[in-house]
């Protein structure tokens, strides 16, 4: 796992920087790494390279949470709206991924993608400037994972921690492992090969993804290597500040859709009551006299700031100003709770909206497999070409 700290220092330590900008007129700032960039909304700007191609999933487990949002999704919308010249913006589900862990029946699994698309168009991804798809729809992405598992060694995946975290294993000597199944372990095979069909150049995506993506550079490596080509590039990791929202209940982990306790998330398609209720029995601590940010002596409230800071695309710092004078925890929590109301309205309705309109669900998603298809039945051409098939 990346620490805030560690990536920052990472980050700084490149000296690179890069302009960046995003046609709702908001402007970030992105200090470039060779493998992380880091969105820092304070300095704005963000404008991708001519040809960038942008990529990124979202697992069809449930209803999007604050973390999908803030870490991901969000960006998603900013930087579609201003696509990189010459390139393109391809997002969709993860309904592969989907089934590594208990999964519902056929009828909900339905349900749970169109809502996944729904929710994609709801935040404002437009399926005219982006791609918009389930991944299921194109085959090949199963077929290169096949490809690239013969390049992957049991040790890499071995040391991944998702799945133990998904499998809840602490120890890799426990006889839980021999239990895991092998969907879950090669996950990170299915993702690489995700990123890798579209020649993907930038993916942004929460702290939790950084390990994974590594994974696919290594993997894009040794393809190249193992081939003699240079087919693959190897794309960049793209982390937005919030990078990881913490669980409301238990902030010591992250915020999760298939957390059993659902008053750990907001969703971004909560009414303003559960939005309410869940802020207010949000864990904090007992003390009532100041809100400062501090992630390992208070972590409950410093998640809290963290997510205002960033809806509001603000400094913690300056966050930190404007609760300068709070002097409960009611109050704090109702500030938080109005900002979360007033941010999520939109989305909310616009869920509502297109979850009546289904048929343009199934127009979005024809669409974009469509789009999807063609790009990857070109690579695996090719890929198919380069291996001697
Ligand atoms: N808590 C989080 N904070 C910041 N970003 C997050 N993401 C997920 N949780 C947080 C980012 O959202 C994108 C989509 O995630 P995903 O659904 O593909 O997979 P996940 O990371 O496993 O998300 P969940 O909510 O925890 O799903 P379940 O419970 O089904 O496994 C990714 O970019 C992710 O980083």
């Amino acid at each position: 796992m990346v620490r805030y700290k560690d990536l920052s220092n990472l980050i700084s330590s490149s000296g690179i920087t890069m302009q960046i900008k995003c046609g709702s007129g908001l402007r970030q700032f992105v200090r470039k790494a060779s493998t992380i960039q880091n969105i820092d909304y304070a300095n704005r700007s963000l404008k991708l390279p001519d040809g960038a191609v942008v990529f990124s999933l979202i697992q069809p487990t449930g209803k999007f949470h604050l973390g999908n949002y803030l870490g991901a999704v969000r960006v998603w919308t900013e930087l579609s709206e201003d696509a990189p010249a010459g390139g393109k913006c391809i997002f969709g589900t993860a309904d592969l991924h989907a089934i590594t862990i208990p999964k519902p029946d056929g009828n909900a699994f339905r349900q749970m993608r169109h809502e996944a698309i729904a929710s994609l168009l709801a935040v404002g991804i437009d399926p005219t400037k982006s791609i918009l798809f389930h991944q299921s729809q194109v085959p090949e992405h199963a077929e290169l994972c096949w490809y690239l598992s013969t390049l992957t060694s049991m040790g890499a995946l071995n040391r991944m921690t998702q799945w133990k975290t998904k499998a809840n294993i602490k120890d890799t000597s426990s006889e839980k492992v021999g239990a895991v199944k092998l969907g879950l372990f090669t996950y990170p095979v299915l993702q690489a090969a995700d990123v890798l069909l579209y020649k993907s150049t930038h993916i942004p995506v929460g702290e939790d993804q950084v390990q994974q993506l590594e994974l696919t550079r290594q993997l894009a490596q040794a393809f190249n290597s193992t081939y003699k080509t240079r087919y693959f590039r190897e794309p960049t990791t793209l982390l937005t500040p919030t990078r990881k929202v913490l669980s409301l209940q238990n902030p010591l982990k992250k915020m999760s859709k298939s957390d059993a306790n659902q008053n750990s998330c907001i969703c971004v398609t909560d009414e303003p009551d559960a939005i309410r209720r869940k802020i207010r029995s949000a864990v904090t601590d007992s003390i009532g006299h100041e809100f400062k940010y501090d992630p390992e002596g208070r972590p409950g409230v410093s998640n809290l700031i963290n997510i205002v800071a960033g809806i509001q695309k603000k400094t913690i710092a300056a966050v930190e100003a404007d609760i300068a004078g709070f002097k409960d925890h009611a109050t704090f929590k109702n500030y938080v709770t109005d900002i979360l109301v007033a941010e999520l309205r939109g989305p909310r309705e616009e869920f509502a909206r297109y979850m009546n309109d289904k048929s343009y669900i199934y127009e979005v998603e024809r669409n974009g497999a469509e789009r999807a298809g063609a790009i990857a039945a070109k690579t695996l051409a090719e890929v198919r070409a380069i291996m001697g098939y």
